[in-house]
């Protein structure tokens, strides 16, 4: 639709920015946190962009004090933050380390003080080491119970000041490059073990939101999902059926399983044909559905676009992009299903993710007009090489732009009658990329550091920064 005036964003539009736990906090062996699969996998030689790590990161842990503050001079409405479960549980289960629990009531009550709402994420990838050695994490449906039961440590502690919980993030990102790509821990190739791992983590997070519903915590809790709208290449019908099949399999295989507790059925079919299942046992049919979100977080960077993919066609694999050279990724595909193609419409970041603002417009009606879910948009931004002027300016005008156009996106479909709760940039400050190290930022707030030196860590506020708060102020409506 095309509008003379769109309408404003409600009063209580969450303004917001993200992050997670091992991306910012450091401090990886402090006051009784237990050890990671990250702070495990990035020692390994060659995972991660030269061997970045967050063993410090943007030292958040012990800054988090002055970070608050950032966000509060900036008028910020909700500042999302995971937790690392290392913290509470520093071998997954067990004992709670109460200076864990401290860590995190001190930090939600710093926003709290300051006006800004915590969104909690329950679990951001860095899973317990100890549960991994003693029963490969994910992989075993022993996790169901001690993610339950962490969950629940954490909604006792926090729940009477905490209403908006992200169960899972990303949890087809995690589980696709764990068990099919091998780029996350546990790095494997293994694409059978995936998909059982990943219904595993389905009845893991159902077996949260059961939890968080039958104890009658306040406040809504959903998972945050990868989205990736996709389109036909053209008008051949054969395109629109590949993007069809796109589609099922990159997205409605995750978010029907969170709205409707079901998987979609073409799906299920075209795995069999691989000979590949899900591994669904009796009762695990209920446990979906009693596990229903209260809404969809969605994390939006890019569109795809796809066309056929003939039977006996290869693709040429390239490496994907962590160094920030433009040109240098490859697309993906599944012969006689789709393949992924460049979309000439469409402008490309130095890693190569697609610009597509309009993208996470026609994102939201998709998943509006599928599931009818509020939506929160839990993660949405633009990873740049940004330049410190000597004067402590940092002109990222690029960043300005994508999220302007972005928001106005947003604004689009709350004009169409999406229901949106919020909208949380990716990310407050500088931070670690998980495989792309500290040069490709994403912040309003630039942290002085780089891949391998520490620096001085000092913050300093992008141009981004008053632009954003700008944009809260006016709730919107100067963009
Ligand atoms: C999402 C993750 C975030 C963050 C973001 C940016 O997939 O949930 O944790 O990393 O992507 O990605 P990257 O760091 O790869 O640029």
């Amino acid at each position: 639709m095309n509008y003379r005036k769109l309408d404003d964003f409600p009063e209580d539009f969450l303004w917001g920015s993200a992050s997670a736990a091992y991306q910012v906090e450091g401090a990886s062996d402090e006051d009784g946190k237990g050890v990671s699969v990250w702070d495990a996998y990035t020692k390994l030689e060659g995972k991660t962009f030269e061997g970045t790590n967050g063993d410090i990161a943007v030292d958040h842990y012990h800054r988090f004090k002055e970070d608050v503050a950032l966000m509060a001079q900036m008028g910020l409405k909700a500042y999302r933050f995971s937790i690392a479960w290392t913290r509470i549980l520093p071998d997954g289960k067990g004992d709670v380390n109460q200076a864990g629990l401290r860590f995190y009531h001190q930090l939600i009550d710093e926003l709290i003080a300051n006006d800004i709402e915590p969104i909690i994420t329950i679990y951001h990838w860095d899973l317990p080491q100890a549960l991994y050695d003693e029963y490969r994490g994910w992989e075993s449906r022993q996790i169901i119970d001690d993610f339950t039961n962490y969950a629940m440590i954490l909604f006792e502690a926090y729940s009477s000041k905490v209403k908006y919980w992200v169960s899972v993030n990303e949890q087809n990102v995690f589980v696709m490059n764990g068990y099919l790509s091998a780029l996350h821990p546990p790095g494997e190739k293994n694409p059978a073990l995936g998909l059982r791992v990943n219904h595993i983590v389905n009845l893991a997070n159902a077996s949260v939101i059961k939890a968080f519903k039958a104890k009658g915590y306040p406040g809504k809790i959903g998972p945050s999902f990868a989205y990736s709208p996709s389109y036909a290449a053209d008008s051949n019908p054969l395109s629109v059926i590949a993007n069809e099949d796109f589609s099922a399999l990159t997205a409605d295989f995750w978010m029907d399983v969170y709205a409707r507790g079901t998987y979609p059925k073409t799906v299920i079919k075209q795995l069999a044909k691989f000979g590949l299942d899900i591994g669904m046992e009796a009762g695990d049919e209920l446990l979906l559905k009693q596990g229903i979100a209260d809404f969809m977080g969605v994390n939006y960077y890019q569109s795809t676009t796809v066309s056929t993919m003939g039977l006996e066609e290869k693709i040429e694999r390239k490496p994907a992009n962590f160094n920030g050279k433009k040109g240098t990724a490859g697309g993906m595909g599944i012969p006689g299903i789709f393949k992924t193609i460049p979309n000439d419409f469409l402008e490309k970041t130095n890693w190569d993710w697609t610009i597509d603002p309009e993208g996470l417009h026609i994102g939201l009606r998709r998943i509006d007009s599928r599931y009818d879910l509020p939506l929160l948009i839990t993660e949405n931004g633009l990873g740049e090489f940004d330049v410190l002027e000597d004067d402590g300016s940092i002109h990222d005008v690029y960043r300005i732009d994508y999220l302007r156009q972005h928001i106005h996106a947003v604004q689009e479909a709350i004009t169409d009658g999406v229901k949106v709760l919020g909208y949380c940039t990716w990310s407050f400050t500088d931070l670690l990329s998980w495989l792309n190290g500290y040069k490709k930022r994403y912040g309003f707030v630039y942290v002085d550091r780089d891949d391998h030196r520490l620096n001085s860590l000092k913050r300093f506020k992008k141009d981004s920064y008053y632009w954003y708060q700008n944009v809260i102020k006016t709730n919107g409506r100067d963009l």
